[in-house]
């Protein structure tokens, strides 16, 4: 459902994609168009969202049950919507999510094989019908993905996973991308920097033109 004031922004995509990277450029871009953004990220985005992401990806937790996981990131996430995103779309201002559900669909569903109707029933207890304006998927190959990743050093509990689930979770987005059209907006991120971001100022521009997102 469309927000009456600021617009909800998500920025998804598997490992090595670029988040981090174009999540500053589009901030730049939005401000640019003299857009008020409150920039976030799932999990985490408030202090007791940050200490669940940090659970989340702590290595000393590679047994975590899936179903603890699913919920731990609800968790953070009920928190989230009522102490930052609802209150900052209800000022007015646009909002740019590093990951949000689509993301629990790809790695907890996708990845760990969470059945997509629980997944469902969750979002509709913490959300509502609140969904996202738009979309953003940054895809690539799994490969490409982890190499530029690979390039940090530790890795989290996610980072640690295997090639497969990786596949998974890409596969997942894809399949996201292709039931909500009018959500999605897909870019290749293997291409070079400027050409991803020259792609990502295309997708704003019909944003902010348009009345409907
Ligand atoms: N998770 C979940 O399971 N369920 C949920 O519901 C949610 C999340 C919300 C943390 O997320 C974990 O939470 C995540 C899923 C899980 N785990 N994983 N994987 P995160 O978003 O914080 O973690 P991340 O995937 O590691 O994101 P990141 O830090 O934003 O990484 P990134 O997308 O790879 O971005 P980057 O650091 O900008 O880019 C990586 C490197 O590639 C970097 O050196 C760049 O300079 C380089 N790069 C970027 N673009 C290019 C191009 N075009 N060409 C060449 N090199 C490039």
């Amino acid at each position: 459902m469309p927000h009456m004031q600021g617009k909800l922004l998500t920025l998804e995509g598997i490992e090595g994609v670029g988040k981090s990277t174009n999540l500053n450029y589009i901030h730049e871009w939005l401000k640019a168009e003299g857009k008020q953004v409150t920039v976030t990220r799932e999990p985490g985005g408030t202090p007791l969202g940050e200490e669940i992401r940090r659970l989340l990806l702590d290595t000393r937790f590679q047994g975590m049950d899936d179903e603890c996981e699913l919920l731990l990131v609800f968790a953070a996430r009920a928190q989230h919507l009522s102490r930052v995103i609802r209150p900052a779309l209800e000022r007015g201002e646009w909002v740019l999510c590093d990951r949000f559900t689509d993301a629990t669909y790809a790695y907890q569903g996708g990845g760990r094989g969470i059945d997509t109707a629980r997944i469902a029933r969750l979002e509709e207890s913490v959300q509502g019908t609140f969904r996202p304006d738009l979309t953003i998927l940054l895809d690539l190959p799994v490969e490409t993905g982890l190499q530029r990743a690979g390039k940090r050093g530790d890795l989290d509990r996610f980072e640690r996973e295997e090639t497969e689930f990786f596949e998974r979770v890409r596969q997942s987005y894809l399949d996201l991308s292709r039931k909500n059209p009018e959500r999605y907006r897909v870019i290749d991120a293997s291409q070079s920097l400027d050409k991803v971001q020259d792609d990502l100022g295309r997708v704003l521009q019909s944003l902010v033109r348009s009345h409907t997102v």
